[in-house]
């Protein structure tokens, strides 16, 4: 169902009545089902039996009368979780790699995502009680066999993913940290089972357009601050400018 932009919980049409949808792989998966088995993730079909707080980055969380979370960004046009398996928030965490290569381009690590087909930073959910380093680390490890640490890294943005898998009652908000690598040509790179591909990517301006969700935001964020830190450029074709000052 189409929203017009601009829409709101506050300002939408009374008539508001969007499709219904949560994947049968999310009922599937209820932890409730059976809370002893660890291979289960989602939550329970009623919103207000989670084992988890209604919390975000964005504010405070507002319920509809059903107790349902609404998505702090207003209507999605979709109503119930959609593919995500938490009733509010699914947080995940997104680490930005990057290097210098031989020809003095920029380059990222990326994955090229199995769902979507488009290429991506290798991120993933947060699992329950995992620091957010410590998902970065998973995760790389997970989607591109690259071994890094996180614990240095730098924090590029917090909050909102405009995630296609987004609904009004369900949605991704993510950490973003970057990690800019001096030796980064000894890493390797393997894809793991959920991603098509994993590679080094140039950081142009065609990767950054055709990059999944709003990831190119947190990569730009990433840049701008690197930026500040090195005194040099990124060019829009990748080439850095490293006796430019920003
Ligand atoms: C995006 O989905 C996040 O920014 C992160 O990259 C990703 C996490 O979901 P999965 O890759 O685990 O499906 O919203």
């Amino acid at each position: 169902m189409d929203v017009p932009s601009g829409t709101t919980w506050d300002n939408m049409s009374p008539a508001y009545q969007p499709p219904e949808y949560t994947d049968p792989k999310v009922f599937a998966k209820d932890k409730t089902i059976d809370p002893n088995d660890t291979s289960l993730w989602a939550d329970s079909e009623n919103p207000t039996k989670v084992d988890h707080y209604y919390v975000s980055y964005e504010g405070e969380v507002k319920f509809d009368t059903n107790g349902r979370p609404l998505n702090p960004k207003g209507p999605t046009g979709i109503s119930g979780r959609g593919l995500l398996g938490k009733w509010g928030t699914n947080f995940a965490a997104d680490p930005i790699v990057t290097r210098i290569n031989s020809d003095g381009q920029f380059e990222m690590i990326t994955i090229k995502r199995k769902d979507t087909g488009e290429f991506a930073i290798p991120g993933g959910m947060v699992d329950h009680g995992e620091r957010v380093t410590e998902t970065l680390k998973r995760e790389l490890g997970e989607e591109t066999s690259a071994e890094l640490d996180f614990e240095s890294a730098t924090p590029v943005y917090q909050g909102y993913v405009d995630d296609p898998r987004n609904t009004d009652n369900a949605w991704m908000e993510t950490d973003a940290y970057h990690l800019h690598l001096e030796d980064g040509d000894s890493i390797v790179l393997a894809a793991g089972d959920d991603a098509d591909d994993a590679s080094w990517k140039t950081v142009d301006i065609s990767l950054l357009e055709n990059l999944y969700a709003s990831h190119a935001q947190f990569i730009l964020g990433a840049i701008q601050k690197w930026q500040k830190r090195t005194g040099a450029v990124v060019m829009p074709d990748g080439f850095v400018n490293k006796n430019a000052s920003s």
